[in-house]
């Protein structure tokens, strides 16, 4: 295989990394040089470097087509996802030309708005388009104002600093007059609110411990609803796939790992661990359960607690209950979780006996109540008393590639949303630093990310969101660009009707998604490897900066985000604001100096441009002992006053002041187990499976669905649906059958794939299929694919994070009798003229 000869960073210890520096050193190259080795020599052209969700790859070209995809020399464990991305250049999905939607340019914004999703759409040139699109921009403001336009749009795009299409959508809309926009995401909403209230960050996406020390301390490893070997396989950089040799470390080495999960997942699989099948969204009870045991055996670490935290007193009489007269003992638990008593004794008695990481990914958080799972368990860490000791504590981020050490590079700066605009560009009357709205460019609204259904429906209504108030906008038109919100949101029938009151929806993308079908005009995009752009690999191991080259011209009439938005400033006289003179290059090269001059203050020498971008090679940093050893929370466990937490007392935060001042009647003070909306067993539920709405193997999201593939998974052509033998006997199903799942929400189709590796009373629908309505004008009609969202409902977390509750729901399942309807979704839209 004709490749590069690159040593990685994972390779480049320090020793390695002088040696190679002297030989630069002696090519004239002034600070210390920073480069691979293979770099140095040109690569063949015919192999482009680029870089993706999935990892970095070379591609092969014949005839100015992509053939192959080759991972790259320096990813160890290349993900199988990397094999869908060609298709998505090439597949019948592929959006080829502008269109809008024929009711829409008819009969104009608002016509027949249950026509969306009928794929009647028009071609137009992209001139016209882009008319359409900045002339509807400003009917919308002058009639209703910059606070009629939604512009969140919220999702996983593709990567490189360029082309984030998100931020060069903001740009626009920035430039153009406002907009409002979202704050927070659908991954971690209610973590990332709470845990600043607790621990002081956002915690989410903080290192952890690295493996490395975990192979060395660490005696017992909980994964609790955390599941590395899947999650990690994407980045929202570029995957580095580093945590596999590492988890492969802490296996060799012998630590216990406990699988807390409804699902024994690849990660319990592979390394052989214990499988706890708690039922879902039980956890919060799960652990009170183990807490009580913790301190009615006084294994609780109560020096700890006085030293480290705050408010354990009050937790503490909520545990016994003395406050609500419910002792939270492990009987009292089992009931709820579905873990024997004895079990969780037995769990209680192994954490405290060893070195134990509590190690929670976020599926947990998206439920209804999300807030309290990583509240409480902080909560248990705390009173085990191993926060800040190596291999002990607990952790929210190794799912995510944490645990990898960083490397010691520079960060390579992106596209703005123009918020450090030169004074030349600020609205008449605004100085620099003048953070006023409207000398910002928005329209000063933000909303909570997932509660667009709500703001849309309810106009005027002012909701709580975490101690603020935030008041929805009337929104007339939206944008969208890098998301499909017809995937990633909760409750799609819900979500159909809100749209309705949309009168104009703008999509940018590459293909074919339900959100571009439901759109009134589409601008096709070109796909990441039909431009250039520039990544950094590894969002935690930060280990090499690399050139994303184009691979192929961009087919059909696909435009870079970044030119139609530079289009529509053009009709608005702001081109030249827009895009600063700059080309696609240019900002490539400005971003990459730029890196170079950070660089240089940590004494690193980074070559010139035009050899880092004619290398086709990635450039590596070194990998230094400090980070390679990183403990978290080392810091404050040494010296809790001079390294003390972000938080109003400075410790972890087990009873919460300023959330007692909130007074939420769904985010009491302390953490604490509350009824969600539904859950299996739950007192109140109709339906009797949970839908674990996990996040795909074989995908990101929606993101290769429409791909080659689906083979590899899919289930008599439908999106799987794992369920327990005992299940499937219970409802006359075998394997390979198609299935309605419904509940009052909605009802899908899925293909049953039997499976003793998920718990009964569970069935696992991953997020992300595309959504295929049989009749799109009718709401609650079927969907022939399998969109789960079509079952889950939209309630918030709580009124303090306001976060997304995919990961809550239930439905009944029943084999699927006739001759099921074809899935259409992933050929072209039906009438384009
Ligand atoms: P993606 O499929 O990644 O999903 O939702 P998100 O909307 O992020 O969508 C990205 C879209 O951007 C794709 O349509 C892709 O083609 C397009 N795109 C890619 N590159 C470009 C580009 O350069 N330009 C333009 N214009 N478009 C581009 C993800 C969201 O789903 C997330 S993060 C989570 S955590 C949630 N998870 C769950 C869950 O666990 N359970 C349920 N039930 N629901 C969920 N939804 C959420
Ligand atoms: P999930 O798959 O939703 O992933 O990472 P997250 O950790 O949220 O859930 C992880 C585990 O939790 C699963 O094994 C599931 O069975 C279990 N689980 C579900 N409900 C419960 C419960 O109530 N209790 C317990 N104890 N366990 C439960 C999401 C993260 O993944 C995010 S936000 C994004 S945006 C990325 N998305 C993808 C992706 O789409 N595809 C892949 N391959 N990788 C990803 N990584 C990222
Ligand atoms: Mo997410």
């Amino acid at each position: 295989m004709p490749v590069t000869n690159v040593r990685t960073s994972s390779h480049l210890d320090r020793r390695s990394f002088l040696k190679s520096a002297a030989a630069l050193a002696a090519l004239g190259v002034g600070g210390t040089p920073l480069f691979t080795r293979g770099a140095l020599a040109a690569a063949p052209e015919t192999l482009p470097l680029s870089a993706s969700h999935w990892g970095v790859f070379r591609a092969r070209v014949k005839n100015g087509r992509f053939e192959e995809v080759i991972p790259w020399e320096g990813d160890k464990h290349p993900s199988v996802m990397l094999q869908g991305m060609r298709d998505s250049i090439y597949s019948p999905t592929r959006i080829k030309y502008p269109m809008v939607r024929r009711a829409w340019l008819e009969k104009g914004p608002g016509a027949d708005p249950e026509g969306r999703g009928t794929g009647d759409f028009v071609r137009v040139s992209w001139d016209k388009a882009l008319d359409l699109v900045a002339a509807e921009m400003q009917r919308v403001r002058k009639a209703h104002g910059n606070t009629a336009i939604y512009g969140g749009s919220y999702g996983w795009k593709s990567v490189g600093k360029v082309h984030s299409c998100r931020v060069l959508l903001w740009r626009m809309l920035k430039l153009t007059g406002g907009f409002v926009s979202s704050v927070g995401n659908y991954s971690n909403a209610a973590a990332s609110v709470i845990l600043p209230h607790v621990i002081g960050s956002a915690g989410v996406v903080d290192q952890c411990t690295t493996y490395e020390m975990l192979a060395k301390h660490c005696k017992v490893l909980v994964m609790w609803g955390c599941n590395p070997m899947n999650t990690s396989n994407i980045a929202w950089m570029v995957p580095d796939h580093g945590y596999m040799k590492h988890l492969d470390e802490v296996k060799k080495a012998g630590v216990k790992l406990i699988c807390i999960d409804p699902v024994r997942t690849e990660t319990c699989q592979h390394f052989g661990g214990e499988w706890v099948a708690v039922k879902p969204q039980t956890d919060v009870a799960m652990m009170l359960g183990i807490a009580h045991v913790l301190y009615s055996e006084k294994l609780h670490d109560e020096a700890f607690l006085k030293k480290y935290a705050t408010g354990f007193e009050d937790f503490r009489k909520y545990l016994v209950g003395e406050t609500d007269g419910v002792a939270k003992t492990a009987d009292w638990a089992a009931a709820i979780c579905g873990v024997p008593a004895d079990k969780l004794r037995e769990l209680a008695h192994t954490f405290a006996k060893n070195r134990t990481m509590l190690s929670m990914g976020w599926s947990t958080q998206r439920q209804h109540h999300g807030e309290q799972p990583p509240w409480m368990m902080v909560t248990l860490a705390a009173m085990l008393g191993q926060i800040g000791l190596p291999g002990g504590g607990f952790a929210f981020s190794y799912h995510y590639n944490a645990g990898v050490p960083s490397h010691n590079s520079p960060s390579v700066p992106g596209m703005t949303d123009g918020r450090g605009r030169s004074l030349a560009d600020l609205p008449p009357g605004c100085t620099p630093g003048n953070t006023t709205s409207y000398c910002m460019g928005d329209a000063g609204v933000s909303i909570p990310v997932s509660r667009i259904v709500e703001m849309l429906l309810n106009p005027g209504m002012t909701i709580d969101f975490n101690g603020s108030k935030v008041k929805y906008p009337d929104i007339k038109m939206a944008f969208w660009a890098g998301g499909n919100p017809f995937a990633h949101h909760q409750d799609r029938n819900e979500m159909l009707r809100a749209w309705r009151k949309i009168e104009t929806f703008v999509v940018n993308d590459f293909q074919w998604t339900a959100t571009a079908r439901h759109a009134d005009i589409v601008l096709p995009v070109t796909t990441s490897y039909e431009r250039n752009d520039i990544e950094q690999v590894g969002d935690f191991a930060l280990s090499h900066i690399v050139p994303m080259r184009k691979i192929v011209e961009p087919l059909f009439e696909a435009r870079s985000d970044y030119d139609i938005y530079a289009g529509i400033c053009e009709r608005l006289g702001l081109k030249e604001q827009y895009t600063e003179g700059l080309t696609e290059m240019d900002w490539i090269r400005n971003f990459y100096e730029k890196a170079r001059m950070t660089a240089r203050s940590k004494g690193q020498e980074l070559p010139v441009f035009n050899a880092f971008w004619n290398s086709n090679d990635a450039l590596a940093f070194p990998l230094e002992k400090p980070q390679r050893d990183y403990v978290s929370y080392a810091a404050y466990r040494n010296d809790p006053l001079l390294s003390a937490l972000g938080t109003p007392s400075g410790k972890i935060e087990i009873f919460s002041k300023a959330i007692a001042k909130m007074k939420y009647d769904d985010c009491p003070a302390h953490p604490t187990w509350m009824e969600p909306i539904e859950r299996l067993d739950g007192p109140t539920t109709k339906y009797p499976l949970h839908i674990a709405s996990n996040h795909p193997i074989y995908r990101l999201h929606s993101q290769l669905c429409g791909t080659s593939l689906r083979e590899k998974y899919a289930v008599a052509g439908r999106e799987p649906c794992w369920i327990n033998p005992v299940d499937a006997d219970k409802r006359g199903l075998k394997d390979g059958d198609v299935a309605r799942a419904f509940n009052d929400r909605g009802q899908i189709l899925v293909g049953i794939k039997i499976s003793k590796d998920i718990r009964p009373g569970v069935i696992r629908i991953d997020e992300g299929g595309w959504y295929d309505p049989e009749n799109p004008r009718e709401a609650g009609t079927l969907c022939r694919y399998g969109d789960v969202n079509n079952l889950t409902p939209s309630v918030a977390t709580s009124k303090l994070a306001q976060g997304t509750s995919g990961q809550t729901g239930s439905c009944e399942l029943e084999k699927y009798q006739g001759t099921p309807p074809k899935v259409a979704v992933f050929d072209e839209p039906a009438k384009q003229a």
